[in-house]
């Protein structure tokens, strides 16, 4: 669609950044959030190279007066939202419940619950006055499954899982499509800021196999926005070929 505006949550690295090359296109505007300015500059930068129009805003998703100065503030050119992707996201920690760091639970429960419903509730306003709106929620298989020492970002993922089925539900009669996206292994930041910065540990998760892209579900998610307006993408499960569950994963 011409002119359509499209807003990514954690847009500055991983799946998010990736969505964002991917959608970048002349007629579109995109709006691209994160905590790091100097990332959200230069993916502008390159994003206008592309011929897309792009406004960045830098807040944290997990403070709710953040998330709503910046709704209220946008430019009126980047009013018209017709597609919100709810991807910022982490895990923190991977530890048997019984070691859990109560600061790394807090931390996922706020980013990718509180911080999903908060970014969700002050777009509906905007998206609701567009034609063929959408709502593509970053879910996961640790919403679908749970594996050991997954427990709290499961739970949250679960959440996410469940929020997009009732979100589907309740905006229906607005005319807003819900989708989720659940990807498996994909070789991002993400392992990086699980284990808080342990590249070792990081790395050591997509070894012995070729774990998907960041582009891979940009492609996927691509897909969702531009399907046509009678077609609404429920639910999507994404793994690399080597994984066929949380815990099948072959590795050489
Ligand atoms: P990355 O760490 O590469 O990207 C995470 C993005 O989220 C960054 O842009 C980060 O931006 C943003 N973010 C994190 N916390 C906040 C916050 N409090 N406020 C605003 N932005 C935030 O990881 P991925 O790209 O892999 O993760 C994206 C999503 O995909 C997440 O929801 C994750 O759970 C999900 N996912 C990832 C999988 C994987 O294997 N990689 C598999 C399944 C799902 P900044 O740091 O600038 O704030
Ligand atoms: C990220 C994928 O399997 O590490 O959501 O939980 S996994």
């Amino acid at each position: 669609m011409l002119n359509e505006t499209i807003l990514i949550s954690g847009a500055t690295s991983g799946i998010g950044l990736s969505t964002a090359k991917i959608l970048a296109k002349p007629g579109r505007k995109l709006i691209i959030t994160g905590r790091r300015k100097e990332l959200l500059q230069s993916v502008k930068n390159e994003l206008v190279e592309k011929g897309a129009e792009v406004y960045i805003a830098q807040f944290d998703v997990r403070n709710k007066i953040e998330v709503e100065s910046f709704f209220e503030q946008l430019p009126i050119e980047f009013q018209k939202i017709r597609v919100l992707v709810n991807n910022a996201g982490l895990a923190a920690g991977l530890d048997f419940i019984q070691n859990g760091d109560t600061d790394d639970w807090d931390q996922m429960i706020d980013t990718n619950i509180k911080g999903l419903l908060y970014m969700t509730r002050a777009a509906i306003k905007f998206l609701e006055n567009t034609n063929g709106a959408q709502i593509v929620n970053v879910g996961s298989i640790a919403g679908k499954e749970v594996y050991p020492k997954g427990n709290v970002y499961c739970a949250t993922k679960h959440a996410v899982d469940a929020l997009s089925r009732a979100m589907r539900i309740d905006l229906q009669e607005k005319g807003i499509r819900v989708s989720s996206v659940n990807p498996g292994l994909v070789e991002t930041e993400f392992s990086l800021v699980r284990f808080k910065g342990d590249s070792e540990k990081a790395n050591a998760v997509y070894k012995g196999l070729e774990p998907l892209h960041g582009d891979d579900i940009a492609e996927t998610i691509r897909y969702i926005v531009e399907t046509p307006f009678r077609i609404s993408i429920a639910d999507l499960t994404i793994f690399a070929s080597a994984q066929a569950s949380s815990r099948d994963v072959i590795r050489k």
